[in-house]
């Protein structure tokens, strides 16, 4: 039985983004919060990001400046698929993985998932950027899932894109010399302008194509905003960097089988620096401030 009607499929390829409600039933979405509490009462105790992910970056990532006891700012895990049964079911066996193979698929793989989290009083912002340029592929038939853990609002920061951008151009995320994870302030500037947020209750679930520019400000409310964020390709696009959000399960086939074919696509981009630290929130923060917060690498 599918998840889509024929409108919904247009709607994504034609806008780059679909919403839908529902995607995470209540018993899936509370074994979902009751694991992440856990981390952010963990976080409390904290002073610096910890614990281990596969290349022996932290897995949990603190907004350092806002954080403290008494008002955590967990703001990132990374690859809570490998440490919580609920974050790998909600991966690779529900709702999201099916409408995901509906659009992209039959065959379909996992590349890389994280947890990204506003919680009231942190700052955490993201800056303007496409996916595809952090993890290009030989095609773009990607998508970047954003379940909403909690209900998301105009005021806790919601995830903001621009329609249709996954048509044009891919957006260089060096300005100049420097890697600064994001856009250049031109085209910030001109995609806040039209930007739509994407607000919605806990249980919905954003499919973004990975070419679709988005950012989103920071969480101005009493209330979290918490997403599980986990990136699907076709079976068929083979990535052309290393994963910045290494996971044990990245190559998965989620739905469908391995084919092992390539489908190319024809692009040119410079490619990503991989993070250093936790995650991309200092690459972005490092680069605004004029330094470098990645590594180069070489094949
Ligand atoms: O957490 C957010 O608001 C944005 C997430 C994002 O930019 C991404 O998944 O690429």
């Amino acid at each position: 039985m599918p998840h889509l009607a024929r409108a919904q499929k247009d709607a994504f390829w034609r806008d780059g983004y679909l919403l839908v409600e529902d995607v995470a039933d209540p018993g899936l979405l509370a074994v979902l919060r009751r694991d992440f509490s856990a981390w952010v009462d963990e976080s409390r105790s904290r002073s610096v990001p910890w614990g281990e992910t596969i290349d022996g970056r932290p897995r949990f990532d603190l907004e350092l400046k806002d954080h403290g006891p008494g008002h955590p700012a967990l703001r990132r895990v990374n690859s809570p698929t490998e440490v919580s049964d609920a974050y790998r079911r909600a991966m690779a066996a529900s709702k999201m993985t099916g409408i995901v193979a509906e659009l992209i698929g039959p065959n379909v793989k996992f590349h890389h998932s994280k947890i990204n989290s506003k919680l009231p009083g942190a700052g955490t912002e993201v800056k303007w950027h496409q996916d595809f340029a952090f993890t290009p592929h030989s095609n773009d038939d990607i998508i970047t899932a954003l379940l909403f853990i909690d209900e998301v609002t105009a005021d806790n920061g919601p995830l903001e894109i621009v329609a249709g951008t996954h048509r044009g151009e891919i957006h260089s995320l060096w300005q100049g010399d420097a890697f600064t994870a994001a856009v250049s302030e031109e085209v910030a500037a001109r995609s806040r302008r039209s930007a739509v947020r994407c607000l919605g209750p806990a249980g919905a679930c954003c499919f973004m194509h990975t070419r679709l520019l988005h950012g989103s400000a920071p969480n101005h409310s009493d209330h979290p905003r918490t997403l599980f964020i986990a990136v699907y390709t076709a079976e068929d696009a083979v990535p052309l960097s290393p994963n910045p959000v290494p996971s044990s399960m990245e190559g998965m086939v989620v739905a469908g089988e391995r084919t092992g074919k390539v489908r190319s696509i024809d692009f040119e981009l410079r490619l990503p620096q991989l993070p250093r630290t936790a995650s991309f929130f200092d690459q972005q923060a490092t680069a605004a401030a004029g330094a470098g917060a990645g590594k180069d690498y070489t094949f």
